[in-house]
C-alpha cells in the first residue's frame, strides 16, 4: 500500500515535469491545476489513499505528498509568469504604435456664412455713419405690431403667421411672442434717442414659415435713417450703394412700389441677376431681376408714436433678410444647409 502511494506521487510529478514545459497558454495551465491540485485532482485522490496507511507509514508518505505539490505549485507560478510576459509581450507587439507618425491637428475655428454675410452688410453701413442697436427676440404685441402701425385686424397678427408665448394670464394688451421683424429695436431706440438717427438693427427673426428658402427663425438686418430733410431720394441713394456694394458695382437697382403698413411710401428693391445678366434664368424665375430688399419713408403715425414731430422730421426705413442675401450671394438653394452644422458645408466659406 505504502509503496503503491509512493510510486503513485513519484509518477505524477515525474509527469508534471513534463506536460508543464510543453504548455503555451495560461489556460491550459490552470485546467491543468484543477486536473491535479483541484478538489477532485490526482494528487487529491492520492492524499485520501493516506487514511489507509499505518501511523507510522502516514507521515513518510504524506510528507512526499506535501513535497510533491509544492514542486508542482511554485512551478505553475513560474510558468504562469513567464506565460503572462509572454502574452503581454505579443500584445504590445500586435498594437506597436509609431511614435514618429504627425499627430492629428486640431481644426482652427471660422466664421458661419451668416455671421460672415451680416457683418459684411452690417459694416457697410457702418461705414455711412449707423450704429449698430439690439432688442430682445421675445417682444410685446406693442412694439412688434402696435407702435409699427399695424392695423388691430392685419394678418400678420394670426396665430398662423406669428408665434405667441402662452401666458398664464392671457391678457390681449400684454401678450408676448417671438418678434416676426427686428422693427421693435428702432422703436425701442427711438423712444430713448431723438434724430438724427442713422441705426441699423440685426438679428434672428420668427415666422410660421417652412420650405426650402424659409426657416421659422431666421435673421435680419433693418435701418433706419431719420433726421430733417430725409427724402424718398435718399432712400434710393443709400440702398443702390448697399446693393452694389454687395452684389457688385455693375448690378443695375430698382426700386418697385409696395406696401408695408410702417412705411409711406413702401418699396421693393430689385437688383439684376448676376447669373443671366438681366437676362432671364432659373435662378432670377425668368424676369432677370431679384428681389433683395424692402424699403419705404417711415409713417407719420409711426414717428408720432414715438413723439417725433413728422412736420420737423421724416426718414427712410429698409429690411432684408440675411439669409436670403447670403442664398444669392453664394448660389445656395436650401436654407436648411444654413443650420445643419455639416462641415462640408460650412467649411467653403
Ligand atoms: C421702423 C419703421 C419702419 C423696416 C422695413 C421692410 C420694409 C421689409 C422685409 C424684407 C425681407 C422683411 O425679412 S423680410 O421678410 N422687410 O420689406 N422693412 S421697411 O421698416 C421700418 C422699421 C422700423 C420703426
Amino acid at each position: 500500500m505504502k509503496e503503491e502511494l509512493l510510486a503513485k506521487i513519484e509518477a505524477l510529478q515525474k509527469e508534471a515535469v513534463q506536460v508543464l514545459s510543453s504548455f503555451q497558454s495560461i489556460k491550459e495551465l490552470q485546467d491543468y491545476k484543477i486536473h491535479v491540485l483541484g478538489k477532485k485532482g490526482l494528487l487529491t485522490e492520492v492524499l485520501k489513499g493516506l487514511g489507509g496507511l499505518s501511523p507510522e507509514e502516514r507521515p513518510l508518505v504524506g510528507q512526499r505528498a506535501n513535497e510533491v505539490k509544492q514542486t508542482i505549485e511554485s512551478q505553475l507560478i513560474l510558468l504562469q509568469k513567464s506565460l503572462e510576459g509572454k502574452e503581454k509581450e505579443a500584445k504590445f507587439r500586435s498594437q506597436k504604435i509609431d511614435a514618429t507618425l504627425p499627430g492629428l491637428q486640431f481644426g482652427k475655428g471660422f466664421r458661419h456664412p451668416l455671421s460672415l454675410v451680416q457683418k459684411e452688410i452690417e459694416q457697410i453701413f457702418l461705414n455711412l455713419g449707423f450704429s449698430i442697436h439690439e432688442g430682445p427676440d421675445c417682444e410685446s404685441d406693442y412694439y412688434n405690431f402696435g407702435a409699427l402701425n399695424f392695423p388691430p385686424d392685419h394678418p400678420a397678427r394670426e396665430m398662423q403667421d406669428t408665434f405667441y408665448i402662452k401666458s398664464e394670464i392671457r391678457n390681449p394688451k400684454s401678450e408676448l411672442l417671438l418678434r416676426t421683424h427686428t422693427s421693435p429695436v428702432q422703436i425701442r431706440v427711438m423712444e430713448k434717442q431723438k434724430p438724427p438717427l442713422y441705426i441699423i438693427a440685426p438679428g434672428a427673426v420668427y415666422r410660421h414659415d417652412h420650405d426650402v428658402t424659409h426657416s421659422p427663425m431666421f435673421h435680419q438686418v433693418e435701418g433706419l435713417m431719420v433726421d430733417t430733410n430725409i427724402t424718398f431720394g435718399d432712400l434710393k441713394g443709400v440702398l443702390t450703394l448697399f446693393c452694389r456694394t454687395i452684389f457688385g458695382a455693375d448690378r443695375k437697382v430698382r426700386f418697385r412700389p409696395s406696401f408695408f403698413p410702417f412705411v409711406e411710401p413702401g418699396a421693393e428693391v430689385d437688383i439684376s441677376c448676376a447669373l443671366c445678366n438681366g437676362k432671364g434664368c432659373r435662378v432670377c424665375g425668368g424676369d432677370g431681376w431679384l428681389e433683395i430688399l424692402g424699403a419705404g419713408m417711415v409713417h407719420p403715425a409711426v414717428l408720432e408714436e414715438v413723439k417725433i414731430d413728422p412736420k420737423k422730421y421724416s426718414g427712410f426705413a429698409f429690411g432684408m433678410g440675411v439669409e436670403r442675401i447670403a442664398m444669392l450671394k453664394y448660389g445656395i438653394d436650401d436654407i436648411r444647409l444654413f443650420y445643419e452644422s455639416d462641415l462640408r458645408f460650412l467649411e467653403q466659406f
